[in-house]
């Protein structure tokens, strides 16, 4: 097992953000890669962004796919939750249904990953709205202790709890990719022959470049 002081290489990471349309996930996208607040977004783009950040000392990359549900084929849909390490789940507190939206979009993540532990963040957008809220908090901090993922209140619009949502993903990934290493320590084990297969496959590509 790699010592805590031995060179940790830069990890990479699909992170996908979901939610129903109008909640903010371009604003709170934009946010985060480039500290800006976008009034409006044509809510038909669908685009990925490369950005580099630290968590905790670590370097990690991130590859965004700020969705916008307008892919043709379910089976795009399905391509890229399969591909996502981590889920940012958005809805809008001034909005019930947009928070309901979310168990299927759960339901969907675990189903494809098939994996009921996958890294997801709950995010309730439009924090700065609270004379317009519409989904009391703690029914959704309920809902998410339930499904085991934290939950924030965020604002896009006034760049409250942005960071802390998305790194608190890369936190889960990062440690999700840790827990594969450890399977080192035991050679013996199919999993920790696929997980030096993995190992290898991402040493390959874990070039990091400053961005
Ligand atoms: N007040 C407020 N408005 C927001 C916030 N985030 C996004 N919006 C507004 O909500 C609308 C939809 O945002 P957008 O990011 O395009 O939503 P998307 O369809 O989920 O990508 C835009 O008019 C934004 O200005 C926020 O945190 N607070
Ligand atoms: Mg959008």
């Amino acid at each position: 097992m790699p010592s805590k002081f031995s060179y940790q290489p830069c990890r990479e990471f699909n992170v996908v953000v979901l939610g129903a349309g109008g909640v903010g996930k371009s604003c709170l996208t934009a946010q985060f890669v480039y500290n800006e607040w976008i009034e409006s977004y044509d809510p038909t783009i669908e685009d990925s962004y490369r950005t580099q950040k630290s968590v905790d000392g670590r370097q990690v990359v991130l590859e965004i796919l700020d969705t916008a549900g307008t892919e043709q084929f379910v089976a795009m849909r399905d391509l890229y939750m399969k591909t996502g390490h981590g889920f940012l789940l958005v809805f809008s507190i001034c909005s019930k249904a947009s928070f309901e939206e979310l168990e299927t979009l759960r339901d969907d993540i675990i189903r494809i990953k098939d994996d009921e532990n996958i890294p997801i963040v709950i995010v309730g957008n439009k924090a700065d709205l609270e004379e317009q809220r519409a989904v009391d908090r703690a029914k959704a901090f309920s809902v998410s202790r339930g499904w085991g993922a934290p939950y924030y209140e965020a604002s896009a619009r006034t760049r409250t709890n942005v960071d802390e949502a998305f790194i608190d993903l890369c936190r889960q990934m990062l440690r999700r990719d840790d827990t594969h290493d450890d399977l080192h320590d035991d050679p013996s084990s199919q999993r920790a022959e696929d997980a030096t297969k993995r190992h290898r496959r991402r040493k390959r590509k874990d070039r990091c470049t400053i961005l």
